[in-house]
């Protein structure tokens, strides 16, 4: 039972694709105060017992109780404890406890969850803005309320059957030469993998749509080169459109006035990678068709997958920011002799990157009128992948295209996939990643993972080890590392063996996988769920955070701390436990209900079969397109 409540005139989202009328009584469980300035604020008071659910991409926990979360796009590399925000904004949560019901607040300026941070047993939600929609969603139990609200926010976007195959990412491999050599490595290990991607590198001067041809030369020819290896190349597009003239989609979209404006209708200018660029109005409808079909010069040359960065959008400078730093510094008084003088003058000039300022300086143009972009802000890095599968639809109908985005919002999980953006390789951040899967999932986002290795930071083999040991459930398992840092690549610690056996149990599980995948995607299902869901009675494992349910047959309980040789596991009931050393199954029996302490080496995985259970195996191939999946055997509890 889904009851929608419109506040002032919002900005239509297309979050929720079914029609919903309006309700007459008043907002349940929630009570609403206004402030002044006419604010709203919808609050309620947590019993003890309650659990809440949601927010999707979010730092912290499953249950999201006890901090305060904001929804607003943010490009912020260190998803610390203390972070409200990340690349996406998920607004939707479930209080489940005695009395269970979800809400959504479809808003694309910024909203403020307090879910117990200022007062420990108050919910208290803020949209920064007056126009919003609010849905409460009520049902028998937290899944039941997700369910519906998948319903009503549409199917999840499905994602080819060769993206479920070992990804290898790199900030970047700058020529073709380089990418040879990671396959060449890779096949060499006999470690399967279907995919390398493109970091912005492989652009001339970082211009969305064309590909360097002192670096990869022949590019249609080289596409080619690598499929015959049953290699996918992926490449990235950043939002920021170059300014450059003779730059065809410069040129085109500054013509037609495409671009996003200043308050006086000039083109709103910012600071990434190429320099100073424009940024598309995806908001607009005319300018995501002329954008979506910009892509077709690389579905030209062969490429089937894309990943769509910095869209938040991310700025690192604007000219206004640059010209009050400049200013400030000129005007700054050398003579004086104050420590807080020397902080503000290096936050002026550091802090030139991502400004609200800027953020509220900019704007779109929607039906014809001028829209502040703080007002649709986490919709922008949305309708820059729906631009992407819009047009893959009307050019390439049959085929199915990998698409994934950085920032997100509700709704964009019709289009595409998402990747949790810049983590460090630290081993919070493997936890971080094992706990954010069911939130996302519960937001429609199912096709997801995060930079296996971490992103930032110098990796180590363990970390790589235990990552791709959960790595090798998420639909997107892509090791993924920075510039700078360490490599991180399978074949980089000098033993491959335990990395060959980790990936190849992920081939062994793809078509489990992928089925599973499918289903959830078709009928409004979680891939990854807390325990809590299938054990609402088990007070125990409620509150467990670090195991999940893989789909309704398998427990998964991954180690995710350094130097640990194996990890407690509770059993909600008794289970089979099968130990993978690599591929092979070296381990089977049934445990008992209780906690267990299992040993789990690096080159380890453990799965947990639920009563009544079974998942089909089939053997290892080093790349999709081989795998025989056909032929499977059946690991099952009896
Ligand atoms: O400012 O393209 O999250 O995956 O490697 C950094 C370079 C821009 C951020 C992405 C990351 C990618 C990187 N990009």
């Amino acid at each position: 039972m889904l009851k929608k409540f419109v506040y002032g005139q919002p900005i239509p989202t297309e979050a929720v694709i079914e029609d919903i009328s309006l309700s007459q009584e008043a907002v349940p469980y929630l009570t609403v105060q206004t402030d002044k300035e006419g604010k709203m604020t919808f609050s309620s008071t947590l019993n003890d017992e309650d659990i809440v659910y949601g927010l999707g991409e979010a730092p912290r926990g499953i249950n999201k109780r006890g901090h305060i979360y904001e929804s607003f796009n943010s490009d912020d590399p260190y998803h610390t404890e203390e972070k409200r925000s990340l690349y996406g904004s998920h607004n939707f949560i479930v209080v489940s406890g005695k009395t269970s019901y979800g809400i959504f607040v479809d808003c694309g300026a910024q909203v403020t969850f307090d879910i117990g941070y200022t007062v420990y047993d108050r919910l208290a939600i803020t949209p920064s803005v007056k126009d919003f929609v609010l849905y409460i969603i009520e049902g028998d139990n937290a899944y039941d309320i997700i369910r519906q609200f998948r319903r009503v926010i549409g199917q999840s976007y499905i994602a080819p059957f060769w993206a479920f195959g070992f990804q290898q990412c790199r900030w970047s491999y700058y020529t073709a030469d380089e990418v040879r050599e990671v396959v060449r490595q890779y096949r060499e290990h006999q470690i399967p993998i279907d995919a390398v991607y493109l970091d912005i590198d492989y652009m001339e001067a970082y211009k969305d749509f064309t590909v360097s041809e002192e670096r990869f030369p022949h590019f249609k020819a080289f596409v080619e080169e690598m499929k015959a290896q049953h290699i996918h190349l992926v490449p990235i597009i950043d939002a920021g459109v170059k300014i450059e003239d003779g730059y065809d989609v410069y040129e085109e979209g500054k013509a037609k006035g495409y671009f996003c404006k200043r308050k006086d209708g000039t083109d709103f200018v910012a600071g990434v990678w190429p320099g100073r660029t424009h940024f598309p109005d995806f908001l607009n409808p005319e300018v995501r068709r002329w954008f979506g079909h910009q892509y077709q010069t690389l579905l030209e040359a062969g490429i089937e997958g894309f990943w769509n960065d910095m869209n938040e959008p991310a700025m690192f400078y604007t000219d206004e920011g640059i010209a009050e730093a400049v200013d400030y510094l000129k005007n700054f008084d050398f003579s004086c002799n104050d420590s807080n003088k020397f902080f503000e003058l290096g936050g002026r000039v550091g802090g030139l990157a991502n400004r609200r300022k800027d953020y509220a300086a900019m704007y779109h143009t929607i039906n014809g009128e001028s829209v502040c972009h703080e007002q649709v802000h986490n919709l922008y890095g949305y309708n820059m992948t729906r631009a992407a599968a819009e047009a893959f639809q009307a050019l390439v109908p049959d085929k199915r295209i990998l698409l994934f985005s950085r920032s997100s919002y509700i709704g964009m999980h019709r289009y595409g996939g998402l990747w949790t953006g810049d983590n460090q390789s630290w081993w919070s951040h493997l936890l971080l990643n094992i706990k954010m899967m069911p939130s996302l999932n519960m937001c429609g986002f199912l096709y997801c993972g995060a930079d296996l290795g971490g992103f930032g930071a110098n990796s180590t083999r363990d970390l790589v080890l235990r990552w791709l040991a959960f790595g090798l459930f998420t639909p997107l398992m892509r090791n993924h590392s920075a510039l700078g840092t360490r490599h991180q690549e399978c074949y980089a610690f000098g033993d491959t063996e335990a990395f060959r056996g980790l990936v190849s149990l992920r081939y062994r599980l793809i078509p489990y996988l992928y089925r599973e995948y499918i289903k959830a995607c078709e009928q409004n299902e979680m891939l990854f769920k807390p325990l809590a869901f299938a054990y609402p009675q088990d007070k125990i494992a409620c509150h467990i955070e670090d195991q999940l349910l893989l789909s309704d047959d398998l427990m998964i309980a991954p180690v995710y701390e350094q130097n640990a040789i194996g990890r407690t596991v509770y059993l909600p009931e008794e289970m089979r436990f099968v130990l993978f050393k690599g591929a092979e199954v070296v381990r089977s029996e049934r445990l008992p209900k209780g906690h267990h302490f299992i040993t789990v080496g690096l080159d380890e995985v453990p799965v947990f079969i639920r009563p009544g259970r079974q998942i089909p195996l089939c053997e290892p191939s080093e790349s999709v397109d081989q795998l025989d999946t056909d032929t499977v055997t059946y690991l099952s509890f009896d």
